[in-house]
């Protein structure tokens, strides 16, 4: 069986994952993602929702938007509530177990979808020129290929805020193991997918969805009667460039904590020391040579793992 590159970061060292399940491991390994229900709250899911129709009322109207899909970029310098869920307790150690400490933001996203007409459910599913074809998320001109596979460059984490328990309510679906797939197309652009792969992500709000964007995901329409409105968080390795930003304003950085301000692309240190100590004969970035205190995730995780532990030493054995 193909496997599939899983972190960044030493492979003979691993630690104990944080929060990281084996079958989670097995199904982000193996299938390209997981689900994880109730990762927000009911008053989370409310709150943000509330800040989604906001925005997306103003621009409506400033942009005479009509009833279509609309997508607000870099939604972090949106609104406090945004950034928060940047490091979200319950998902911030599952990002870690996956992509390692050293890795930042590289888009997040807030994606409103209108009820669409019936005839959008006439094309079949992700076709070439349907509403939403068949794709995987990568840069101008793709992502560098490794014998024809496309190597683990990023992550995604998808909240889901309004119901898509009901198929055709807008839901993303994606092809289970996509990712070790090299993703031919025909000649009419088509891709041969097994109807047997693809996963309808279903859900209720609240859900969210961890997957690695190297798979094929594509959307059913919404034929429901309500707007279907989500958020996308992506992650990548700090050596990449983000795709939302260059660098975020100050008023945005002011309202961060320290491991935030590395998710948003900041260095510690290395503001002032980007080069290194002998930057005119060996200059050295430091995102490309990360200090400590340029990466407080590291810190972080190593907190919580020595917290997990000792908590794990005082807990008396079970008896049954
Ligand atoms: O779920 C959506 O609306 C779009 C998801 C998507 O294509 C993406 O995040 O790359």
């Amino acid at each position: 069986m193909t496997t599939a590159p899983t972190a960044h970061g030493p492979l003979d060292d691993t630690p104990a994952p944080l929060s990281l399940t084996a079958e989670q491991r097995r199904s982000f390994d193996e299938d390209g993602f997981f689900l994880l229900e109730d990762a927000l709250s009911p008053t989370e899911v409310a709150e943000l929702l509330h800040i989604v129709d906001e925005r997306y009322a103003g621009y409506r109207s400033a942009r005479d938007l009509g009833d279509q899909a609309f997508q607000m970029r870099n939604i972090v310098a949106l609104d406090p509530l945004f950034l928060r869920l940047v490091d979200h307790p319950r998902i911030l150690p599952l990002i870690v177990d996956l992509m390692g400490f050293n890795v930042q933001l590289r888009t997040s996203h807030a994606d409103v979808r209108p009820p669409q007409p019936p005839a959008d459910a006439a094309a079949e599913l992700g076709a070439p020129g349907s509403f939403f074809p068949w794709h995987s998320d990568a840069p101008q001109w793709g992502w560098p290929r490794v014998a024809g596979l496309i190597p683990f460059m990023e992550m995604k984490v998808g909240y889901y805020l309004t119901d898509l328990s009901t198929p055709n309510s807008g839901e993303i679906c994606v092809v289970r193991g996509s990712h070790l797939s090299t993703q031919p197309t025909d000649a009419e652009g088509q891709r041969p997918i097994d109807a047997a792969d693809i996963v309808s992500v279903n859900v209720r709000p609240g859900t969210a969805l961890i997957w690695r964007t190297q798979l094929l995901h594509a959307l059913r329409p919404n034929l429901s009667t309500q707007a279907r409105r989500c958020l996308y968080y992506g992650y990548h390795p700090r050596w990449i460039r983000p795709s939302d930003f260059h660098q975020q304003r100050p008023d945005v950085l002011a309202r961060c904590s320290p491991v935030q301000r590395q998710l948003l692309g900041e260095l510690g240190t290395g503001q002032s020391n980007y080069d290194g100590d002998d930057p005119d004969v060996q200059p050295v970035s430091r995102y490309w040579r990360p200090q400590d205190d340029d990466i407080p995730l590291k810190a972080w995780a190593q907190d919580l793992r020595q917290s997990q532990q000792q908590l794990q030493e005082q807990t008396p054995p079970s008896t049954s």
